[in-house]
C-alpha cells in the first residue's frame, strides 16, 4: 500500500502543482449532485479561479454570472447548456464562454462528466463592448505550429479581440517537444493536463506532471515544459490578456 503522506502536489507563493490525490470537495450553491474541486483561487494569491466539476446522477449546474465571466469546457462526457436563452448539447472538447451578467444552466449531464471552469473578474475597456455568449468546439479550432516548431501546436479557443480580457488555449506537445525558451512574463496561468506527461520547470524547480494534474503560475513565475512518454502531452490553459499592465 502506498504511504498516504506522499504527493506530487505543492503550493508555493508563486506557483502550485495540484494532483487529484489531494482533492477535498466543495459545495457550491446552485451546482448540485456533483463533486466540485476548487483547484485555484484567490486564497492562493491567484487572480483567477479554476474548478473541476464531476457529475453524479441528476447533476445540475445553475447560476448567474455577476462581475465574473466563466469559461466552461467539457473534459469528458456530455451536458446540455442553456446560456442567456440559447441551448446546445456539449460533448467532450466543446465549451461555452459565459460573459458577465448572464444566466447559465447545465442539465442532462451524463454521470461522470467532467467540466472545467475558468473564472475571471471582467475588466471593462473604454470603446469596446462586453463580449457575448460564445459556444465552441476545440475539434474545429486550428492548431498551427507554435513559433515555427512542428512538435508544438497551439489552439486559441476565444477570439483574439481586445474586448476579451482572458484567453483559453490548448497546447499540444509531441513527445520530446519543449517550450523554445524559459518564459518570464506578467501574465498569469491556470491549467489542467488533458493527456500525456512530462516535466514542468516552475521558478527553477522541476516537477513530473501527468494527465489530471493542474498548475497555477503567478505573474513572473518562470516556466518551461518538455513532453515525455509515448503520446503527446496536452494542456488547456488560462491567461489574462489585452489590458493595460500597470497602475503606475
Ligand atoms: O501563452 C503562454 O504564455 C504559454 N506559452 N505558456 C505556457 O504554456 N506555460
Ligand atoms: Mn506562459
Amino acid at each position: 500500500m502506498e504511504i498516504s503522506a506522499l504527493t506530487r502536489s505543492v503550493v508555493k507563493s508563486n506557483h502550485a502543482v495540484i494532483a487529484p490525490d489531494g482533492y477535498i470537495n466543495s459545495n457550491v450553491p446552485g451546482w448540485t449532485n456533483c463533486t466540485v474541486n476548487v483547484i485555484i483561487n484567490e486564497a492562493m494569491g491567484a487572480k483567477l479561479c479554476q474548478t473541476l466539476i464531476t457529475a453524479k446522477a441528476d447533476c445540475k449546474v445553475v447560476g448567474t454570472t455577476k462581475e465574473t465571466q466563466i469559461f466552461f469546457y467539457i473534459i469528458s462526457g456530455e451536458a446540455t447548456a442553456t446560456v442567456d436563452g440559447e441551448t446546445k448539447t456539449l460533448a467532450t472538447g466543446q465549451f461555452v464562454y459565459v460573459p458577465i451578467g448572464k444566466e447559465y444552466a447545465f442539465s442532462e449531464i451524463t454521470e461522470g462528466t467532467q467540466i472545467l471552469t475558468f473564472h475571471k473578474v471582467y475588466e471593462y475597456l473604454a470603446g469596446y463592448n462586453v463580449p457575448g455568449v460564445l459556444f465552441g468546439d476545440a475539434a474545429t479550432v486550428p492548431g498551427p505550429s507554435y513559433l515555427g516548431d512542428d512538435a508544438l501546436r497551439l489552439q486559441v479557443l476565444l477570439p483574439d479581440e481586445l474586448s476579451f480580457d482572458m484567453a483559453v488555449n490548448i497546447f499540444t506537445y509531441d513527445s520530446g517537444g519543449h517550450l523554445p525558451m524559459v518564459e518570464t512574463h506578467i501574465m498569469e496561468h491556470g491549467l489542467i493536463y488533458l493527456q500525456g506527461q512530462g516535466v514542468y520547470m516552475l521558478d527553477h524547480q522541476w516537477y513530473p506532471i501527468k494527465k489530471g494534474d493542474s498548475i497555477w503560475m503567478a505573474p513572473y513565475c518562470q516556466q518551461w515544459f518538455t513532453a515525455m512518454g509515448k503520446e503527446p502531452a496536452v494542456y488547456i490553459y488560462y491567461k489574462n490578456v489585452n489590458r493595460f499592465p500597470t497602475l503606475v
